[in-house]
């Protein structure tokens, strides 16, 4: 039988990844569908039906069409059986959204386009890095580096005594992050986040959906 959930997007990329995640992490089968957005041509005119943004990742449930990771991550965990990736106490839940937030926001910019792309992606097509680009982006990185640690405290995960979304934003962008030898020399500086990283990536969702 064809799953009903369908996830259009590449294996590669962040936002993708977080989808992907959210859906193992609750036991829900999907099927991923390509869709190259960095592709010359642009996203394919179809998928702008789906995500008018050309952004991906899009998804469809039993013919419900969702895009924003954001809506999609809290649709699987509401729509789902499974563990819950929110927090039932309101504190707690405010604390998940502010780092989803915080990683959208100011993380996604910085860590993986200001220092992953910049330092890996373009010296890789030949291109040359802009530098300033790097230290305003480690910059940023710090801040939040500083804020996740400091709000995970002695805890195995970001928020709380479970996984939750915050846990699954951050490792889909400080993977990326630490690749970079900047990102991986200044994440060396924050001992508990990188015990977190590795067991984030040691998790069976993590190896599944290919991130190590
Ligand atoms: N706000 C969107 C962001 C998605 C996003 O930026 N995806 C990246 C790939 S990780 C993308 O499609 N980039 C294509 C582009 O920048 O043209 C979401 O939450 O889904």
């Amino acid at each position: 039988m064809a799953a009903a959930v369908t996830v259009f997007g590449a294996d590669y990329s962040v936002y993708v990844r977080i989808v992907r995640l959210a859906l193992v992490e609750k036991g829900v089968p999907y099927e991923p569908v390509d869709v190259d957005v960095f592709a010359e041509s642009g996203p394919p005119a179809e998928y702008l039906e789906r995500q008018p943004f050309g952004r991906i990742p899009a998804f469809e449930h039993d013919g419900f069409r969702l895009f924003e990771t954001s809506a999609i991550t809290r649709y699987i965990d509401a729509a789902f059986d499974g563990p819950a990736l929110m927090p039932t106490d309101v504190k707690s839940a405010a604390r998940v959204n502010q780092i989803v937030s915080m990683m959208d926001n100011y993380a996604y910019p910085s860590m993986v386009w200001g220092v992953y792309v910049e330092r890996v992606e373009v010296p890789g097509r030949g291109g040359v890095a802009d530098e300033a680009r790097i230290s305003s982006g480690l910059e940023t990185a710090r801040t939040c580096l500083d804020t996740l640690q400091s709000l995970m405290g002695d805890g195995s995960f970001l928020v709380g005594p479970g996984l939750t979304l915050a846990d699954i934003y951050a490792l889909a962008m400080l993977t990326y992050f630490i690749k970079a030898p900047e990102g991986a020399d200044l994440f060396a500086r924050y001992p508990p986040l990188e015990d977190w990283l590795h067991r984030m990536k040691g998790r069976p969702a993590a190896l599944e959906c290919g991130i190590g």
